[in-house]
């Protein structure tokens, strides 16, 4: 039950120092779009290992090994390769190039070690090779589909809330997790919002695969219950349902956050528990610098 007390207070906790540019043939489109997506490592059947990339993220989820998510302050492009380099003092970097043992429909990429200086990359890192699954198996699917859902959303948040327009963070956390259209946000919707955390929360804490699983599973009741507790904090006109302008009232300063490129990861400092969460993620997507 530690899953159960500990997944919510840890969500969404990869926060970052201010993030310093380095110009040098730095790539502002993010990782490249051939090479997003799911991509798998073994048989499609029953793969090792499961490689998720999104714009400035990937995240390696194994079955025996530690998970590892990666969030890209930096990307450049050097000799085919995409070079990402995340946050922190250890500063992790991923490296990605189409090849590998499928061929160029194919990904390699290679995690070297945070001594290895940048100019003699990948030098002796080890490369891992990746290919694409007509049908991810199902049970995968089911385990990191709304992880997969919630990593991407978060560039969109993070493009959204940096924009420093009033209204454009409400707006981007509404239009990320309203999977009916229907412009405003019920306890199912919410309740996904938090499984999608908790399944970053337990990927970045370095979870296996099954420790990712019971994560989940402990979190779905707790998301439950965190997205009623949202829900009746928020729910001003008490219809069920919150809306963008729900999401702003009384917060009249949280549009004031400097503009940034799109998609920057930014400091989500201030994520409280519950029914603090979605407006601790605003505020601290507002304001982080
Ligand atoms: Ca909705």
């Amino acid at each position: 039950m530690m899953q159960a007390r500990s997944w919510l207070g840890a969500a969404l906790l990869f926060l970052a120092l201010p993030f310093a540019a380095q110009a040098q043939s730095e790539t502002g489109a993010g990782v490249p779009e051939a090479l997003r997506g799911a991509w798998f490592a073994g048989e499609c059947t029953d793969p090792e290992a499961m490689l998720l990339v999104t714009a400035r993220a990937a995240a390696r989820v194994e079955a025996e090994a530690p998970s590892r998510l990666f969030r890209f302050r930096q990307l450049r492009s050097a000799a085919g390769w995409t070079i990402g380099t995340g946050g922190g003092a250890e500063a992790p970097r991923l490296m990605l190039r189409p090849g590998g043992e499928a061929g160029a429909a194919g990904l390699e990429t290679a995690e070297p070690e945070a001594k290895l200086r940048d100019d003699r990359l990948p030098g002796e890192t080890e490369l891992a090779s990746w290919r694409r699954c007509p049908a991810p198996p199902v049970a995968l699917a089911a385990l990191h589909g709304e992880g997969a859902a919630f990593l991407a959303a978060l560039e969109h948040l993070e493009a959204g809330c940096g924009s420093g327009t009033p209204g454009a963070c409400a707006a981007a956390i509404v239009a990320q997790a309203d999977v009916s259209g229907d412009g405003v946000l019920t306890v199912a919707e919410l309740a996904r919002l938090l499984r999608g955390a908790a399944w970053l929360a337990a990927v970045e804490g370095g979870a296996t695969q099954d420790a990712v699983a019971i994560s989940l599973g402990a979190g779905s009741l707790a998301g439950i219950l965190s997205a009623r507790l949202l829900m009746e904090s928020l729910d001003y006109d008490g219809d069920g349902r919150i809306s963008a302008g729900e999401l702003t009232q009384d917060r009249v300063g949280f549009a004031t956050a400097p503009g940034t490129a799109a998609g920057r990861p930014l400091r989500l400092d201030g994520v409280a528990e519950g029914a603090g969460m979605l407006r601790g993620l605003m505020e601290g997507l507002a304001n982080w610098r």
